[in-house]
């Protein structure tokens, strides 16, 4: 299997820290790619032209995020990732929703603050920051429901390290300290260390 990614792209390390955690670093090579650059011929890996991307196999693609962390961890049985049923599964998904949502939240807003200021939409941006930061204090009273190694923890700690790397300058451990110190711990994990972007 290959995977496309960024290193910089938070769902793409989503993805990353699944392989890790599943030990399932050698079932897949993989490929980065600038995918703003990427030729046409793209479009028969992710017709959105998008990371993360996974090649299954010849002729099966699958995308997006959420989709290939489930065929990963469908491909690992007995794992403890994804639960299997019953609520655990959903609250652990919607952890992942929230995580996600926060990162289409952030992103547009940063690609906004690179535009020229009298190019810049204020208000888009005051309504991504709200986004972001109800998604931030939704999660600070979910702290509980992030015990364990799941894809909703997974997911929340990408979001957290890509909201370190991209807003440095904005404190969101000072409102969110039961937040602050889950990452804290769960950052230190192999998975999320192993799949830092090597330079910024
Ligand atoms: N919902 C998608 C979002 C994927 C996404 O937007 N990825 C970004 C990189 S972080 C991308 O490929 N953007 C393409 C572009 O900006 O043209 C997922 O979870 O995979």
């Amino acid at each position: 299997m290959q995977l496309y990614y960024s290193e910089f792209s938070p769902y793409s390390r989503k993805v990353r820290m699944v392989l890790v955690e599943l030990g399932m670093q050698d079932a897949v090579s993989l490929q980065p790619i600038a995918v703003r650059q990427a030729d046409p011929g793209f479009a028969a890996v992710n017709p959105l032209f998008r990371i993360p991307a996974l090649v299954v196999r010849e002729g099966f693609t699958l995308f997006d995020s959420p989709v290939i962390a489930e065929y990963l961890i469908a491909s690992k049985p007995g794992q403890n990732i994804l639960p299997a049923s019953g609520e655990p599964r959903f609250i652990a998904l919607r952890l992942q929703a929230v995580a996600d949502g926060i990162i289409d939240a952030l992103i547009p807003r940063r690609n906004e603050s690179l535009r020229p200021v009298e190019r810049q939409s204020p208000e888009d941006m005051v309504l991504w920051k709200r986004s972001s930061d109800a998604g931030l204090d939704w999660l600070e009273g979910q702290v509980a429901s992030l015990d364990g190694v799941h894809i909703g923890a997974i997911a929340v700690a990408a979001t957290l390290g890509y909201l370190d790397i991209r807003f440095p300058h904005e404190d969101w451990r000072a409102a969110h300290p039961k937040l602050a110190a889950w990452f804290a711990v769960f950052s230190q994990r192999p998975s999320f260390k192993s799949t830092a972007p090597a330079s910024n």
